[in-house]
This record gives structure tokens, sequence and C-alpha cells, in this order.
């Protein structure tokens, strides 16, 4: 892809800081926020809800196709708990945000996640489920994994972000 600005995926475990982070990495550098999450529900981009999981079953090819019209020109920070069905050649840059149990456990209440769902989550978390999955999918100079257990470790990860795209911007330009 040529693109004038790059693609950054925000990815991690449910509750490790995509959305607050993505949002803070926009307004610090201009790039815009693709909530996935609310684009599947929005766009009702899925095959119906599983109770069972407290989940949506994506229409993975629906929402490819909606992503990669948004995503063809750069400049977008996307924010999605999986990373695996994305091709490759979308993102620039791939954040696997971390956090520790207890930090990650103490904000699980606030999402009204039912029980089964909390402990798949930090299963998940302690498991390294999306990290290794991020260095399966991307090549690996790529994927960068970042603690996000404070509110300073958000701001550092911005800071370190908005230094890598300065450096992206001098190592593109035509
Ligand atoms: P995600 O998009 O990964 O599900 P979120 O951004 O919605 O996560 O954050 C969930 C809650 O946890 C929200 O109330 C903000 C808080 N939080 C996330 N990361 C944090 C951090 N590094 N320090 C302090 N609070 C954090």
């Amino acid at each position: 892809m040529d693109r004038s600005l790059p693609n950054i995926l925000v990815t991690g475990t449910p509750g490790t800081g995509k959305t607050t982070t993505s949002e803070m990495i926009a307004e610090a550098t201009g790039l815009e926020h693709v909530n996935v999450g609310d684009i599947v529900k929005s766009k009702q981009l899925h095959e119906g809800y599983l109770e069972e999981f407290d989940t949506h079953v994506l229409d993975e090819d629906k929402l490819l196709d909606e992503l990669e019209e948004m995503l063809k020109d750069g400049g977008k920070v996307v924010d999605f708990h999986t990373c695996e069905i994305f091709p490759e050649r979308w993102f620039d840059l791939v954040l696997v945000l971390r956090a520790d149990t207890s930090s990650l456990y103490d904000r699980m209440p606030c999402r009204g996640y039912n029980k089964r769902k909390i402990d798949e989550n930090m299963e998940c978390e302690i498991m390294q489920v999306v990290l290794e999955t991020a260095h399966e999918s991307y090549a690996p100079e790529i994927v960068v994994e970042l603690p996000s257990n404070t509110v300073d470790d958000m701001e550092s990860n911005v800071d370190r972000v908005k230094q890598w795209l300065e450096a992206w911007k001098v190592n593109n330009s035509k």
C-alpha cells in the first residue's frame, strides 16, 4: 500500500486500554481513531450474538470490506481485541497493550462482563494470547509490546507513538 500516513493497529485483551490509548494517540497526532468494535455494532457487521460467550460472531468479509475502504489512504489508529483477521499489508505498526493481572482484574467489573467472560479475558492476558497471535500475524519489526498498567504508562506509550510517527514521516517523505 502506498500511503502518505501510516496505519497503526492497537490490540490487546479487552480492558488493557486500547480505546483510551487510541483516543489519546489520535488527539496527540491527528491520526483518526477507528474503533472496530463500535463499527461492528453500528453497521451490524455480525452474524448474531452468542449469549453464552457474551460476544458477537463477526461477519468477517463485510468487516474487512468496510475497513479496507477506510484504511486505504492511511492515517488511522485501529483498535480491536483480535489482530489475525486483518491483512498484514494494512499496518505499519502493531501495538500490543499488556496489563498485569491485578490491574486488569480491577478494570473488569466496569465493563459489565459476566464471570465467564472475565475469566476468559484474564486467562487470555496471562497466556499472552494476543501477543503471540500478533507475532504470528505480522513482521517482528512492526510488533511492539507496551505495558498499560497506569496512566503514566499510557502517556509514555503515546509519546513513543508520536516519536515513531515523526520518524516514519521522515523515512517515507517523497
Ligand atoms: P479496551 O479498549 O482495551 O477494552 P479501555 O480503553 O476501554 O480498554 O479501558 C478500560 C478501562 O480501564 C477504562 O476505564 C480505562 C481503564 N484503563 C485502561 N488502561 C489503563 C491504564 N493504563 N491506566 C489506568 N487505567 C486504564
